[in-house]
């Protein structure tokens, strides 16, 4: 006798009565007497790419006030493999002057993200973002998100194949209802003979085919790699292809499964996990591949509790050979056993480097993907002006920066002046470390901030430098990434030294993740402040400048010399 079934969440009743993702937003939108949205449609509105947020400097003086919250929109834009033409990042620039707050932010998973959006004016930026042929939709929500890609292999010709593949997958994925472009482009509403959460046929409009009316039960994210670069972070994905090439020719994938970062403090049930290698599929597998993983999630993943709800969980819950049985029983095949990789690093390549088709490509950085206008680097205007006569794409990197891709050999001397004239330069001067730095975005936007993040790691560095330098190591790289919360939207868990907020101005600290991605760090400091922070790194950088193995890296000697004992995951995948 079983007992009482658990509930739902309340997420999944809002997808249901939602209607594939109408919900009452036009009435929302067309609603005067209040900046927000209503409560279902803060829901609804992220697989139309926004969030509802408000800007937290503000939250105690609204407050003061009796005034509403200062309500804002944060709007994301997907660019499937990070690539994204000129004219699309021109477009994005205007619009974040005209109607949000002057800046554009790059994400850690290549996308972009605009601030500051009142309500009044969302319907013009999706528009103008999807005038610019990019689009918002599924850029968050319960749906697959934005697909990564390595934005540069040295391999011009593969990368060009195993984008294609990422950009195959991501249309593939791309929810089919039609209510984004009837409220956001006036489209009509288009007819269809569709299953319905109540299989009430009257109100039949739309069918997702994939999806189901109540979509996934959780965010669903992918990427692909091309060893020995491992920029996007392979292992941190629900599901990951690593490219494989024999002979100088694609061969096919590596398929990795169950990857994630986001964790609750206090909640051991909670957990950063890297995703197992389960097998190898060809390059004409990978829809059926990518369409099977999502509808195990679809039909497994835990929808009574969104914590647990990562297909990560539930590949813990049900093991690895449940996985293979679902899995064939859905495509009809078996995956070949998966080959051997290696990846050497998980960061960023700067400056210029040439591809095998003779083009060449300048890799640029941007603190913490924030493009703006600041005195002495006026990098929003310089890389608008280097977009105005770019012939190839901008590129953006899994870890907020840009790539001026496609530059013929005549060009390279124009394009050098504009980035010398606008501080776009900083590559070139600034310590390892720094150009291995990464925090989300945190507050005053974010509202699941604990602590500051982008606007405090920058400072932090600026000591860890000096640090550093007082043991002769300013030249060694270092990953660091830092996040205002949990949830690891910086990845940080897969940081030689991660930086995870508990309250303003504390922080705990995870060292000894490896230098190439492929092992997580460890809790080593809870609760700790900037002094402490300190003295820590002290200590450690004199030992490993002391007594390190050659070229080893800070996170593999911290693990090879028993600093660091322990992981909730400290498997090293992949070589
Ligand atoms: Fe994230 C929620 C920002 C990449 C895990 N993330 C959020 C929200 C939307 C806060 C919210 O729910 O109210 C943040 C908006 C802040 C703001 O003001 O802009 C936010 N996440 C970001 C970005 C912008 C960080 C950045 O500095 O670049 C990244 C946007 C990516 C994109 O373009 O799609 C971003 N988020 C990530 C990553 C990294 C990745 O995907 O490679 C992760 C960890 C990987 C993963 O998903 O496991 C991540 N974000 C989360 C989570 C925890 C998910 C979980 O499974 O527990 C949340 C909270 C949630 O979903 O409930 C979250
Ligand atoms: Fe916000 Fe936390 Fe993500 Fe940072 S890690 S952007 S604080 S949800």
């Amino acid at each position: 006798m079983g007992g009482a079934k658990p509930a739902l969440t309340p997420v999944e009743g809002v997808k249901a009565r939602s209607n594939y993702l109408r919900g009452t937003l036009l009435q929302s939108l067309a609603d005067s007497a209040t900046g927000a949205l209503a409560e279902d449609d803060t829901h609804v509105s992220k697989f139309h790419g926004f969030y509802q947020q408000d800007n937290r400097d503000h939250r105690e003086e609204r407050r003061r006030q009796m005034l509403e919250p200062d309500h804002q929109f944060m709007i994301r834009a997907r660019v499937p493999g990070g690539i994204c033409t000129p004219r699309q990042w021109l477009a994005l620039d205007a619009i974040a002057q005209q109607w949000a707050n002057g800046t554009i932010r790059l994400t850690t998973r290549q996308a972009f993200q605009l601030h500051g959006v009142i309500k009044g004016n969302l319907k013009s930026t999706i528009r103008g973002i999807n005038d610019s042929l990019l689009d918002t939709i599924a850029a968050c929500g319960d749906v697959n998100r934005n697909v990564m890609c390595t934005p540069l292999p040295e391999a011009s010709a593969i990368h060009r194949q195993v984008c294609a593949d990422a950009q195959a997958v991501s249309r593939h994925l791309t929810p089919h209802t039609t209510a984004y472009h009837e409220i956001w482009l006036d489209k009509e509403r288009v007819g269809g003979t569709a299953e319905t959460p109540s299989a009430n046929k009257k109100e039949v409009s739309d069918h997702e085919p994939i999806y189901g009316p109540t979509y996934l039960p959780r965010k669903f994210k992918m990427s692909f790699a091309i060893p020995p670069r491992n920029d996007v972070d392979v292992f941190a994905h629900d599901l990951s292809f690593i490219a494989i090439i024999e002979n100088n020719v694609l061969a096919g994938y590596n398929v990795a499964v169950g990857g994630g970062m986001g964790a609750t403090h206090g909640d051991p049930a909670t957990y950063p996990r890297l995703a197992d290698t389960i097998g190898f599929c060809t390059r004409e597998q990978v829809l059926a591949v990518t369409e099977a993983i999502v509808t195990i999630q679809r039909d497994f993943g835990d929808r009574t509790s969104r914590k647990h709800a990562r297909l990560k969980y539930t590949l813990d819950d049900n093991g690895l050979d449940w996985l293979h049985t679902q899995f064939e029983a859905r495509v009809g095949f078996r995956l070949a056993a998966h080959k051997p990789f290696e990846f050497t690093h998980n960061g960023d390549r700067f400056g210029w480097q040439q591809t095998s088709d003779g083009l060449w490509h300048l890799g640029l950085f941007i603190e913490n993907g924030r493009v703006a206008d600041r005195a002495g680097a006026t990098q929003l205007t310089g890389l608008r002006e280097i977009a105005r006569i770019l012939k190839g794409e901008l590129r953006l990197t899994p870890n907020q920066n840009v790539v001026i891709s496609g530059v013929a050999a005549k060009d390279r001397a124009v394009i050098d002046e504009l980035v010398q004239a606008h501080g776009l330069d900083s590559w070139d001067r600034i310590s390892p470390l720094r150009l291995h730095s990464m925090a989300c975005v945190g507050f005053p936007t974010c509202g699941l901030s604990m602590a500051e993040s982008e606007r405090y790691l920058p400072e932090l560095v600026g000591r860890i430098e000096s640090l550093l330098e007082e043991h002769g190591m300013q030249e060694q790289a270092i990953t660091i990434r830092m996040t205002g919360c949990p949830n690891g939207c910086a990845r940080p868990y897969l940081a030689e030294i991660g930086l995870v907020g508990k309250a303003p101005g504390l922080y705990n600290l995870y060292l000894g993740a490896a230098f190439n991605g492929t092992r997580l760090n460890s809790l080593y400091r809870e609760s700790v402040q900037e002094a402490d922070i300190l003295q820590v790194l002290d200590g450690l950088f004199a030992l490993f400048a002391m007594s390190r193995n050659g070229a080893e890296a800070f996170g593999n000697f911290l693990h090879r010399t028993g600093v660091i004992k322990s992981s909730s995951d400290q498997r090293e995948i992949g070589q």
